[in-house]
């Protein structure tokens, strides 16, 4: 049992480490770090919420939603835009974010759901995926932990 123990709390750290991805009500999809690693990437300099400076890589969110089948193409107008993504960590901290903001076609800021700082996995207390948002003067979407996203309609 002893010599189990470190090898049962490796294979809960994995499992915890899926991330779901629900769109609408649609039944949700766990994706795992190796599925997202195969996503497009971009990488970014951006100051941390104490001024330093750092390289994060990571997909951008809009790549995250179209891999579990959300459509950013010239479906995204009217009332599909009353629908907003909301990013949940597994502390329960939560930051909603708008469609146009994470839309190629309509801004050129990157919003990244991150894996790497400094070409390293984010430590324990960060990870293992955090948001990144470099052009963003306020840290607090910068979710730590991030476990959940979700695709919900204004009602
Ligand atoms: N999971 C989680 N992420 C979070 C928060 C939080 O409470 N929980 N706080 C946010 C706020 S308000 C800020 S300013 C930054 C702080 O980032 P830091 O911990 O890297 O300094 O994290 C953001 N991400
Ligand atoms: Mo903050």
């Amino acid at each position: 049992m002893r010599t189990l123990l470190p090898l049962f709390v490796f294979s809960l750290q994995s499992l915890a480490a899926d991330l779901v991805v629900q769109i609408g009500a649609e039944k949700p999809l766990t994706i795992k770090m190796s599925d997202l690693e195969l996503l497009p990437h971009q990488t970014v300099k951006a100051a941390d919420h104490d001024g330093k400076e750092a390289t994060w890589t990571g997909v951008p969110l809009y790549q995250v939603l179209q891999h579990a089948g959300f459509s950013f193409g010239d479906s995204l107008r009217g009332p599909a835009l009353a629908q907003y993504v909301v990013v949940t960590a597994n502390d329960g901290y939560k930051a909603v974010f708008a469609l146009p903001e994470l839309d190629p076609r309509s801004t050129d800021d990157p919003v990244l759901l991150c894996e790497t700082m400094n070409d390293a996995p984010l430590a324990a207390d960060l990870g293992p995926l955090r948001m990144v948002l470099p052009r963003e003067k306020r840290h607090f979407r910068w979710v730590r932990k991030v476990a959940r996203i979700e695709v919900r309609k204004v009602e």
